[in-house]
C-alpha cells in the first residue's frame, strides 16, 4: 500500500489512463504567450474564415453566439509536459461555422490578434472535436488565456488551441505556422508524442 502511494501520489503525480505519454497533471493554469498579450475587447472582436478566391466570411461577437454555445468538459494537454485534466469550457463547435462555408481546400491557417498563427488539417477541427470557445471554469476568458475568444482543440497539443482567434485561411496544403516553423511538430497528437519534427 505505501509503496503504491510512493509510486502513483503526491509529489510524483497522479497517474492516470487519461495523461498521454511524458505528461504530468498540474492543478493550476500555466500562462504560455509567446510576445505580448492583445488587447481584444468583445464588441471589436470578430473572427473570418478567408475561403477560395479570397472570399471572407465574418462573424461578430453576437453573430458567434447565435450560432449556439456548448459546454464541453475536457483536458488539455501542452507540449512542455504540463496536462490538465476535465476542465470546463463554454463555446461554439467548429462545425457550426463551416456550415456556412462551402470550401474544397483540406487544410487550415488559424490567425490570431497579434499575429500568432498555427497550422491544421481541418478534419481536426470538425466532427465535434474543435470550438471557439469563450469562458473556462464558469468564467469569461481573461485576456492572459486568450479572452474574448480562443480556438481549443483538445486531442492536439495546446499550442494549437490559438488564443485570440481571428481567423482561419483555408489553404490547398499544409503549412507550417509559428511554432511549426520553429520546430513544433505539424499535426501535434499528444496519444504519439508529435512533439518536435
Ligand atoms: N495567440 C497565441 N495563442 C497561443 C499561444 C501564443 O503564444 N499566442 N501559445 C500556445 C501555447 S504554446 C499554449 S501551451 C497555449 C497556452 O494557453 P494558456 O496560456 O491559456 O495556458 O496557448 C497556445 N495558444
Ligand atoms: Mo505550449
Amino acid at each position: 500500500m505505501g509503496v503504491v502511494n510512493r509510486a502513483f501520489g503526491g509529489r510524483r503525480g497522479r497517474s492516470d489512463s487519461r495523461l498521454p505519454p511524458g505528461q504530468t497533471i498540474v492543478d493550476d493554469w500555466p500562462v504560455l504567450t509567446a510576445g505580448p498579450t492583445p488587447d481584444v475587447g468583445a464588441h471589436e472582436w470578430s473572427f473570418t474564415i478567408t475561403t477560395e478566391g479570397g472570399l471572407e466570411h465574418r462573424w461578430d461577437w453576437s453573430e458567434l453566439h447565435a450560432l449556439g454555445v456548448e459546454d464541453v468538459v475536457t483536458d488539455v494537454h501542452c507540449v512542455t509536459h504540463w496536462s490538465r485534466l476535465d476542465m470546463p469550457w463554454r463555446g461554439v463547435p467548429v462545425d457550426l461555422l463551416f456550415e456556412d462555408v462551402e470550401t474544397g481546400y483540406d487544410y487550415v491557417m488559424v490567425r490570431s490578434y497579434g499575429g500568432y498563427t498555427t497550422n491544421l488539417p481541418l478534419e481536426d477541427l470538425l466532427d465535434g472535436k474543435a470550438w471557439i470557445a469563450t469562458e473556462a471554469e464558469g468564467s469569461p476568458l481573461t485576456p492572459e488565456h486568450g479572452g474574448p475568444a480562443r480556438l481549443l482543440v483538445p486531442h492536439l497539443y495546446f499550442w494549437k488551441s490559438a488564443k485570440w482567434l481571428r481567423g482561419m485561411q483555408m489553404m490547398p496544403s499544409d503549412e507550417p505556422g509559428f511554432w511549426e516553423q520553429n520546430g513544433y511538430h505539424l499535426r501535434g497528437d499528444p496519444w504519439l508524442e508529435e512533439r518536435y519534427w
